[in-house]
């Protein structure tokens, strides 16, 4: 009698939505319905097609509400890969053009349900911004991933193709819940091996697993493979032998994987090989891999990030190379460009490649690994990020050509179009490492879906299905990750600084770096420019001159201080420590406040996150308390290090209100992070 009173107290105390945690199971914590309430009809099915009956599946499992109709449309062209949704009375109705939209359709009901939103009574219609939504996996063949902090590589080649690791079907359905639906599997600093055969079969069974989630599979190819795996004697793109060995390369894949993607290439880059070798452009070697690719309908994703230890300013370099080659691309090459002109720093402008080359089709590459932004000890939230990218105005052509508009399929090119993110997960239980950063990969797959939706709206929703509904916890969260981004801004990098980060690894800060003999452009000062006249980097036409790569009148707002925005300012001028700020601060006096700011942020978040103890399960809530704490201890590191050097130029008093420096510059100089660093 006793025992049951307890029990019937723990019950009370811990009701079941607090069970414990591990967060394996992401946003898709969908509670099995006990008793169907409806019936799920499939109007139009062949029995075979293993997508539509797992979307069948899906409701049945987990449907709460009434009968449900799914409709395969064939005729309905103008849903491409999405969906519509109508309710009548009691019965839902979803039509689609392809089993995968009704997939898709299926996920839009469950997230309906689980945030407590409704249909609305006109119905929807959902269409993809993009055709190819896709991760870029930087996973090596021997299972380490390049700027992975989430454990090793998701794909055990040594098992494959015979052994199935269950992870790659809650893989597949995790992205096809969002909408994902391609995925590069290999870094795109790539070995020439996985175009062996062995290897190529291994791909294959990703692939078979893959296909009824609706995503194909790509992977990075390394130019230099004629040489390195075909015996040839070079791999200049315009030898006939190069040409016919890729054909029949390509030819092998496709008989492997009739639905194979296509080729992401990183070429003339950091290293790694490319037409340039011979001679040849990018547009050379983009245009023979896609006559390879394009009778099987494949593409060429080519990627822009190339530059070169030059003297000129690093920002510009991908422009001068590929704007000359505007409309030298065919039609299944797809320019993949990084949001921003260096390398998916905290902030940076757009690529002005983006507001460039109209005759090109061009993608954004985004970065969801948290290479720049503290692994995965930070909890920052990206979707502000993509979002101000994805709504900066390049005023191609005219006003209100964001780069949404440029890259999406409103584009004018008839193109097939498509999103990139480098992914951010691995073989942790929980993905991605920090329980938060599942929001960016929510995040990116929603947007990629809808390019309009808000950051706000993508926290909501995902706050919801991955933690709980209760408005005590949706709410501060919700604020909590809006802030964030701009929070790790602030403690490490802001008004438009970028690259202080420490050499190779890149978590803390190092702005006095300097490896002697090292490349200029791998420095932090080569950024930041630091001296006792001010800081900054001037881009302007007295300076490096990249403000010229932005479209009129971008060129003259960025290019005129008074109208350059104040976030950017350092990334385009160099600026002298007594400048006048918007604020009535002096320039030092702001920096200094900015990285107080930040860290006094992230001791706001962890006193936010101290009050959600009643609402969650305690594993998530101890380890996301535990990374908030690594992250206050990293932002006062990181504050310290830059105040106290920038303060060796200026020579100016840390405003006396603001915290003192805990930490001394000499010993923060003396850290060494190994490469693998991980926390
Ligand atoms: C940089 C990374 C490097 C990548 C490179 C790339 O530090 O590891 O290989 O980008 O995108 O951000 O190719």
């Amino acid at each position: 009698m006793y025992f049951h009173f307890l029990l019937l107290a723990l019950l009370f105390i811990f009701p079941a939505t607090l069970r414990s945690e591990d967060g394996s199971q992401l946003w898709l914590r969908f509670s099995k319905q006990v008793k169907p309430v409806g019936t799920i009809q499939v109007i139009k099915g062949k029995s075979t097609d293993v997508t539509l009956a797992l979307a069948k599946q899906e409701l049945e499992c987990y449907w709460k509400g009434g009968d449900v109709i799914l409709k395969l449309d064939p005729s309905r062209k103008d849903l491409k890969d999405g969906y519509q949704i109508s309710q009548h009375e009691n019965q839902v109705y979803m039509i689609a053009g392809q089993s995968v939209g009704i997939l898709y359709a299926v996920y839009h009901l469950l997230r309906l349900q689980e945030t407590g939103a409704g249909i609305p009574r006109s119905g929807l219609v959902e269409i993809p911004a993009y055709d190819i939504r896709v991760l870029n996996h930087w996973d090596n063949l021997d299972g380490t991933i390049e700027r992975g902090y989430a454990g090793h590589s998701l794909w055990n080649w040594e098992e494959l193709p015979n052994k199935l690791s269950p992870r790659y079907e809650q893989y597949g359905r995790a992205n096809a819940s969002i909408g994902i639906n391609a995925t590069v599997l290999n870094n795109v600093n790539a070995s020439s091996d996985l175009l062996k055969t062995d290897y190529l079969k291994k791909v294959k069974a990703l692939a078979d697993v893959f296909r009824k989630y609706g995503i194909k599979v790509y992977v990075s190819i390394n130019f230099s493979s004629p040489q390195n795996i075909g015996g040839l004697t070079n791999s200049d793109p315009l030898n006939q032998e190069v040409k016919r060995w890729w054909k029949s390369k390509v030819k092998e894949i496709y008989a492997l994987i009739p639905d194979f993607g296509g080729f992401l290439v990183k070429a003339n880059s950091e290293g790694q090989p490319g037409p340039q070798d011979y001679g040849r452009t990018h547009a050379d070697g983009a245009n023979m891999l896609a006559d390879a690719l394009s009778p099987y309908g494949g593409i060429v994703f080519w990627r822009a990030f190339v530059y070169h230890p030059t003297k000129d300013d690093r920002a510009k370099q991908a422009y001068q190379e590929f704007v000359p080659l505007d409309g030298e691309f065919r039609d299944n090459v797809i320019l993949q460009v990084k949001n921003g002109p260096i390398d998916f720093q905290p902030r940076e402008p757009f690529n002005p490649l983006l507001g460039a080359m109209p005759n090109t089709a061009k993608m954004l590459e985004f970065q969801l690994t948290q290479e720049y932004l503290g692994f995965s000890n930070h909890l920052v939230y990206l979707a502000p990020l993509f979002k101000e990218v994805l709504d900066s105005d390049t005023y191609a052509n005219g006003k209100g050509q964001t780069v949404s508009k440029l890259t999406d399929s409103r584009g004018h090119l008839g193109r097939k179009t498509a999103i990139a993110a480098v992914a951010n997960i691995g073989l942790d239980t929980n993905w991605t490492g920090h329980h938060f950063a599942q929001a960016n990969w929510y995040a990116f797959g929603r947007l990629a879906w809808n390019n309009n939706l808000s950051s706000v709206q993508i926290a909501d929703e995902w706050i919801r299905m991955t933690f709980t509904g209760v408005q005590e916890f949706v709410e501060p969260i919700k604020k909590l990750m809006l802030e964030s981004r701009e929070a790790a801004v602030d403690y490490m990098m802001p008004l438009g600084l970028h690259h202080l980060f420490a050499f190779e690894h890149h978590y803390g800060p190092e702005p006095w770096g300097d490896i002697p003999g090292g490349r200029p452009d791998w420095m932090p000062w080569y950024y930041h420019n630091a001296d006792s006249v001010g800081l900054g980097f001037d881009r302007t036409v007295n300076g490096s001159r990249a403000v010229t790569q932005y479209n009129p009148p971008l060129d003259k707002i960025y290019g005129n201080i008074s109208t350059c925005p104040e976030n950017l300012l350092l990334w385009f001028y160099h600026v002298s420590w007594n400048y006048r700020m918007n604020s009535g601060n002096t320039l030092w006096t702001e920096l200094c406040f900015r990285y107080d700011h930040g860290v006094q942020k992230v001791r706001e978040f962890q006193k936010v996150w101290d009050r959600m103890e009643k609402y969650i399960d305690r594993p998530r809530f101890l380890a996301v308390q535990a990374k908030l704490r690594i992250q206050a201890r990293d932002a006062v590191w990181w504050k310290d290090a830059c105040l106290q050097y920038f303060q060796c130029f200026s020579r100016q008093p840390i405003p006396y209100e603001l915290e003192r420096p805990i930490h001394n510059l000499e010993e923060l100089k003396k850290i060494k992070l190994p490469m693998g660093h991980h926390n």
